[in-house]
């Protein structure tokens, strides 16, 4: 099937945008602006455990996002992951076809262009990249770019160092959800958990102030750690506004996803998020989503559930639960 690139439109030099990737009215960022002067929580991993924990408490709770900083992943790392990235979105077209995925088929592994799944039919202004990093039986590394040839190893390394701190982030959310720091690992299926690579190139758009990059969503994931390159752009939504999660150099862009919400039984929120889209620079973000094997079963912790809090969330097979939420079913 023939899909319109968002990358090959752009370089075209349109003046206006076509009418598919104009949001309606109250989605257009122009109507919808992000609230100016605050800041979102911006917390260092190697600060004394006691206050670190009651930071990520905090934000878990009130933002479901925060800024992570002193993670450990080296900056050297982080830039040859961009730099890879950048190189492939910079081969001919037809190369990058030839890793085109196919969601139609339920194949979502590759190189990919959103399709409409809203009700006004409209769409993202985003190309993406989406593979599979851990655990190894998962991993296609046939279907990985070949080219820049350093892409497997740089990946391979930034997948080590990125487990590693998904693993502290989810004893921190324990340890803050009052629990023993091992048991949502367990909970999630352990050492079976899932990390997954989307790289999402956001070219120059004619009239940002009419688009959006990614609508509105929030993640099925456990959590989302995101690296951008420097053109700002995420927002996410707290108490009915929008607030900016500009850049911030080698900081990663921590979002509590789905599957945090229900453990926790709504004690800490899954964000809302989306992104912009800029007029004369291209943006870009990979973002690494950490999801439990389709087979694990996830409901609100029995720990955290009693007569006076009894479970708002039921309890499914996570297969099930991204079932209903690819297919806006409720849950
Ligand atoms: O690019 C971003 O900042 C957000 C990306 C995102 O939300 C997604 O890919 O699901």
């Amino acid at each position: 099937m023939e899909v319109e690139r968002i990358q090959a439109l752009a370089a075209v030099g349109l003046d206006t945008l076509p009418a598919q990737f104009v949001r309606p009215s109250h989605e257009q960022p122009e109507n919808s602006p992000a609230v100016e002067g605050v800041f979102v929580p911006v917390i260092s991993l190697s600060q004394p455990h006691h206050a670190l924990i009651r930071e990520i408490h905090e934000a878990c709770r009130d933002w479901g996002f925060f800024l992570a900083t002193d993670h450990g992943i080296p900056l050297e790392l982080t830039g040859q992951l961009q730099e890879a990235g950048r190189e492939f979105f910079r081969l001919p077209q037809e190369e990058k076809e030839k890793y085109a995925n196919d969601p139609s088929r339920k194949n979502f592994e590759g190189y990919g262009t959103k399709m409409t799944k809203n009700p006004d039919e409209k769409v993202e202004w985003v190309d993406y990249f989406f593979h599979f990093m851990h655990p190894s039986g998962k991993v296609r590394h046939e279907i990985w770019p070949r080219h820049p040839p350093s892409y497997r190893e740089v990946t391979e390394e930034y997948n080590k160092e990125i487990l590693k701190v998904t693993e502290v982030l989810l004893e921190l959310i324990s340890d803050g959800l009052g629990l023993e720091k091992n048991v949502l690992k367990a909970s999630l299926g352990g050492d079976q958990m899932e990390l997954e690579m989307k790289i999402n190139l956001y070219p120059p758009c004619p009239q940002p102030q009419l688009a959006l990059g990614v609508e509105p969503h929030t993640d099925m994931s456990v959590v989302t750690i995101l690296v951008p390159n420097d053109v700002p752009g995420l927002q996410v939504w707290k108490d009915g506004n929008w607030f900016a999660a500009d850049y911030l150099p080698n900081a990663l862009f921590c979002h509590i996803g789905d599957q945090i919400e229900v453990l926790s039984n709504g004690k800490y929120k899954s964000v809302l998020h989306r992104s912009l889209v800029n007029k004369e620079k291209t943006r870009m973000s990979w973002a690494v989503f950490c999801a439990p094997p389709q087979e694990a079963l996830i409901g609100p912790l029995p720990e955290l559930i009693n007569d006076q809090n009894p479970a708002k969330y039921s309890t499914k097979m996570y297969a099930e639960f991204r079932h209903r939420k690819l297919n806006k079913l409720p849950q």
